[in-house]
Formats: C-alpha cells, sequence, structure tokens
C-alpha cells in the first residue's frame, strides 16, 4: 500500500494553520509560544513515524513539553529508541520539514519537501512493509491535548503507525520508558510496551536494595525534604511514587508544595528549579520551618532537580547542579578506590561554561577527577560522558543532568562481584547498586533526588556538610532581550562570542577589571532571549560587572 497523499493533504490543510513563523529545533527540540506550534506538530510526528521507519519500526519518543518556560509556552522533542536525544544528523530534517509546511504557499511544496526527505534517507515508502511504533508523552500544560492531536494526526491513519499514549509524564519517564520498550521487544517480549508503573517499581527497587546493602534504617539522614515540583507534572507522578507500598521512607519525611499541577498559570511561576536556581532565593509558598531541612526545586517536566537549605541565620544556600556532581563524583571516586578499581574504571565530571569557576577547581584540585566543558544542551554533556569515561558525571549548574556507566563499567563490576563469591567488598556492591538508581537515558529529578538523599544518607552528612565542600565564587545570571538574539554567535564551548564583531574584545575588558572575573554571553536555545553570565570574587562589585556586560549586550544588537 502506498501513501495516501490526498489523505496527508488533507489533515495538512485542516492541522497547519500557523503559517510564516521560522521553526528552529534548539537546545531542547522546538519550543514557542504554544498558539504557533499545530504546523510544528504536524511535521514533527511525521518525522517521528519517518525515524521509527528508518529504524525498523522501533519505538521512538515524542514529548510534548516546554519545561520550565512559561505556561503559554509549549514544545516538542524526539527521543532515540535508547531513549537519548534525536540524533544530530535529523535535527536539521525536522527543522526544513517544519519550515517547508510553515511557508509553503501549498500543499504541493511541503509534500516535495517530504519526497526529499525520504529519499535522501532512504525509507521505504510502500506503508505497511514495516510497522513505525512511537511512544508520545506530554507535561501538565493546558496547550497540549491540543497539541497532541496536530502531533499524532497522521501517525496511524496515513502511516499505519502504532502509537503509545502514556498521558501525562515526566520528560524522564518518556524517555526511560522508550528505552525499556525497546530492549523488551528486542528480547522479543510479545507485549513489549513498558509503563509509568514499571519506572516506579524500578527505581524504588534500586533505592530499596542501595539503602538494605549499606545496612541503612529506612529514614533518610536529613530529617525532613520539602520538594516544590514547580505546580508541574513531577507533582503528581512524585506523589505516585511516594504513594507505592515499596516505598518505605517513613511519609513524614518528604513533603511536596508548589504541587497544583491542575492551575495551568502557576507552572513554573516564582517557583521551580529555574527561577531559584536563577534568583537564588527560596521559591514562592516555602517557608523554612526548620534549620537542619533540605530543600529541592523540579522544573515544570521534572527534568532538573536543585537543592537548597537556609542556615540559623536564615540565609538562603543554593546546591545546584555544580554541587550535585561534585558530591556525586566524591563519593563515587570513594567508592572506586575502596573497591580497589580507580585506576580499572575512569571517572570524570562533564560541564558547561555555566559552571562556577570553583566547582571546576574542586574537582580538579581536591577530587583529581578529570573535567570536560561542552556546549549548554544535554545532549552534548551526554555524549561527552558516554564517549570520554567508565563514569561520566554531567550536570549543567541548572540542575540537568545524570551519570552514564559504561559497558566496561558493568562488565569488570560483575566480573569482581563473580569472583568474589557473595563474599564482596561493601563498596563493590555499593556501586552495582548506585548504578541502578540513575537513570541512564537522561537528567531526572526524581531519580537524582533519590540519588542525592541515599548518598547524603550513606555518608551521614548535612546539608550544611554539603555544601561546605567548595565556596561558590558569587554570580549572576541575567536575561537580556534583543531585537535578534541569532546574532550572537559562540566558539570555545560558547565561552566566547564571535559574532556580534568586537563585542567579546569589550567583554574581555570588562572582566580584566574584576579578580577571578568571567563572564559570557550565549544567545537561549529555549527562549527568546540572549544570556548573560558573570561571576568574580568580591560579591559587593559582581552587579556592577554583569552591569557593564549586559550594557556592551545592548549596545551590540
Ligand atoms: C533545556 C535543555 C538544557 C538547557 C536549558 C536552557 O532545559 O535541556 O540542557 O540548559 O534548556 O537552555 P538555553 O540556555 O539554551 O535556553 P529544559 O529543562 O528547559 O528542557
Amino acid at each position: 500500500m502506498k501513501l495516501n497523499q490526498e489523505q496527508l493533504r488533507k489533515i495538512y490543510d485542516d492541522t497547519c494553520r500557523t503559517k510564516n513563523v521560522q521553526y528552529s529545533y534548539g537546545t531542547a527540540g522546538f519550543r514557542t509560544v504554544a498558539k504557533d506550534l499545530d504546523t510544528v506538530m504536524f511535521t514533527t510526528g511525521i518525522l517521528a513515524v519517518l525515524r521509527s521507519l528508518k529504524l525498523q519500526g522501533q519505538y521512538v519518543g515524542v514529548m510534548i513539553t516546554a519545561s520550565h518556560n512559561p505556561y503559554q509556552d509549549n514544545g516538542v522533542k524526539i527521543v532515540e529508541p535508547d531513549g537519548s536525544m534525536l540524533l544530530a544528523t535529523w535535527e536539521p530534517y525536522a527543522m526544513q520539514l517544519a519550515n517547508a509546511a510553515s511557508f509553503a504557499t501549498d500543499f504541493e511544496g511541503f509534500y516535495a519537501e517530504l519526497v526529499k526527505l525520504i529519499g535522501h534517507e532512504k525509507i521505504d515508502l510502500d506503508v505497511g512493509t514495516v510497522v513505525p511504533h512511537i511512544v508520545v508523552g506530554r507535561d501538565s500544560r493546558e496547550s497540549s491535548p491540543f497539541l497532541l492531536r496536530c502531533l499524532t494526526s497522521t501517525m496511524a491513519s496515513v502511516f499505519h503507525a502504532q502509537v503509545v499514549d502514556l498521558g501525562c509524564v515526566t520528560t524522564p519517564q518518556l524517555h526511560y520508558i522508550t528505552d525499556l520498550s525497546n530492549k523488551r521487544a528486542q528480547e522479543g517480549d510479545s507485549a513489549p510496551v513498558a509503563t509509568e508503573q514499571d519506572y516506579y517499581s524500578f527505581f524504588i527497587g534500586a533505592f530499596n536494595d542501595l539503602f538494605s546493602t549499606c545496612q541503612i534504617e529506612k529514614s533518610l539522614s536529613v530529617p525532613k525534604l520539602f520538594v516544590d515540583t514547580a505546580n508541574g507534572i513531577g507533582g503528581p507522578q512524585l506523589k505516585k511514587l511516594l504513594a507505592s507500598p515499596d516505598w518505605v521512607v517513613p511519609a513524614d519525611q518528604i513533603e511536596i508544595t508548589n504541587d497544583k499541577s491542575d492551575v495551568p498559570e502557576l507552572l513554573n511561576f516564582e517557583c521551580g528549579a529555574d527561577y531559584v536556581k536563577t534568583n537564588q532565593k527560596l521559591p514562592k509558598g516555602l517557608c523554612p520551618s526548620s534549620f537542619d531541612a533540605l530543600y529541592c526545586s523540579f522544573d515544570g517536566d521534572a527534568d532538573r532537580v536543585v537543592f537548597y537549605y537556609v542556615d540559623s541565620k536564615s540565609k538562603f544556600h543554593l546546591l545546584d547542579g555544580d554541587k550535585i556532581s561534585t558530591l556525586l563524583a566524591k563519593f563515587l571516586s570513594k567508592q572506586l578506590q575502596l573497591a580497589n578499581l580507580e585506576h580499572s574504571l575512569k571517572i570524570g565530571v562533564v560541564q558547561t561554561a555555566y559552571a562556577n569557576g570553583s566547582s571546576t577547581t574542586y574537582i580538579k584540585d581536591e577530587l583529581h577527577c578529570p573535567v570536560s566543558c561542552t556546549k549548554t544542551g544535554v545532549k552534548h554533556l551526554h555524549h561527552e560522558a558516554v564517549t570520554q569515561y567508565d563514569i561520566g558525571i554531567y550536570f549543567e549548574a541548572n540542575g540537568h543532568g545524570t551519570i552514564i556507566f559504561s559497558e566496561k563499567f558493568h562488565q569488570v563490576i560483575e566480573s569482581e562481584l563473580s569472583k568474589s563469591h557473595g563474599n564482596s567488598p561493601l563498596a563493590l556492591r555499593t556501586l552495582s547498586c548506585f548504578a541502578k538508581l540513575i537513570n541512564q537515558t537522561v537528567g531526572d529529578a526524581i531519580s537524582d533526588m533519590l540519588a542525592v538523599l541515599a548518598t547524603l544518607s550513606i555518608l551521614q552528612m548535612a546539608p550544611m556538610d554539603w555544601d561546605k565542600e567548595y565556596t561558590d565564587l558569587p554570580n549572576k545570571l541575567v536575561k537580556c532581550i534583543v531585537h535578534d538574539r541569532s546574532i550572537f554567535q559562540t566558539t570555545d564551548q560558547e565561552r566566547k562570542l564571535q559574532n556580534p564583531a568586537g563585542l567579546q574584545t569589550k567583554i574581555d575588558s570588562v572582566i580584566a577589571k574584576y579578580a577571578m572575573g568571567r563572564s559570557f554571553v550565549r544567545a537561549s536555545g529555549t527562549e527568546d532571549a540572549v544570556r548573560v553570565y558573570a561571576e568574580c570574587q568580591d560579591p559587593s562589585k559582581l552587579d556592577q560587572f554583569c552591569n557593564e556586560v549586559v550594557e556592551y549586550v545592548k549596545a551590540s544588537a
């Protein structure tokens, strides 16, 4: 059976109402105001089907989310069968198809682009030979059900795809379920589609195993954890995990706040990981009740987490992505040494330019771990972690990250465990259990939160012990609205500007005036803004430093 062109034309005419909008597959897929997304949802649905056809019908994931963005926005991204981000070489296809539908004067213009892409990738258009499989999920945004219909409009009717709709899930759940469904299909499972329940069972099981291996009581080292879920999908999903009969930590140790995912305009509003990290203060709705409590904030789709606490002088202390990666690097390096594996397995940390200078110095000089720097965007950090290390710890300062354990890591651990005939050192068993607690597909606020709680409990550390490992340089992140952010082009992992011409020289002259000064400027890939970051030794000079850079940015745009 051939692709039904007339049927496709009809759906195109009905669905693609937004025209003449330039779509760009940015840091985390397509993202803009929800009302402009119908056309790009239509084309992204088709591209996901083509990706699955190209991969012999494997499950390809599609997530509808705008993560940390305000409630009026939405977005979409495609997930590979192994749960990683869409292959970089397919991102241009996603844009070509979307912009063809947006700018074509008629269906024929769009269809010609589609046929070109199919020919270029040598995809068999004889629908029916291979059945494409798609897993779709969405966060709690009000616009998502309509956009889901645009996304899936052609999948079953035109391409005969089998579509699994997970409903409202976190982004990391969609990644995990896509990966697990493919693994099960490869193993010949006749009903391979994984569910949310599989996710909860797996991570609760890993947490409980780690606690019993380390002989920790089923109670956290911190008396209380408050979780701000940004009024997003993380709230209901975390509640489901905590309500599981297998979850054994006492219910009164974890309290969820900002959990109104059913009030659309509250999403990420003065709360959530991005708000807390950028403003370096408590989110709305949280009043510190005890000085030894720990707090954390997810973002709208629960793929980021940052922690914080308030000291006895009511001072707010942020424990961001850098602090998470240094805590985990310290813990895992120690376990490697105790298991006598520090020369067999390579551990390293991946950061971006946003990493605080003090964290990089601490990792190199105190932990003696290698550090890599990549461009912003988890796909870049993930790639570096996978290709360079056996234990690749990557976190953006904004709290987005995970740890990737290599195939070699699992082989070495398995082989050492089998050699010791059930009498293996605790560190070896700890490493084995810990690796299971980490979502291997993508940064995951829930899994990362469990990993941090477990680490603090094993090390018997209070939030302030964690914090005092190193002191952040005073730092500031500012959003600058400019006429055209695309003119800001960077090099050197986004640490230097190439364009506008001459701007970097001016920024360098500002940096030179401040002790331990560092600043960089880059266009956001998720918001219509340019981001300016600055850090320096003297907190009283930070605002002035940052403002000087901002003024140069504004003058050049
Ligand atoms: C996304 C990306 C992150 C990135 C963030 C901000 O996060 O997944 O890697 O750090 O956007 O990117 P930018 O500075 O380019 O706007 P999220 O949580 O919004 O999906």
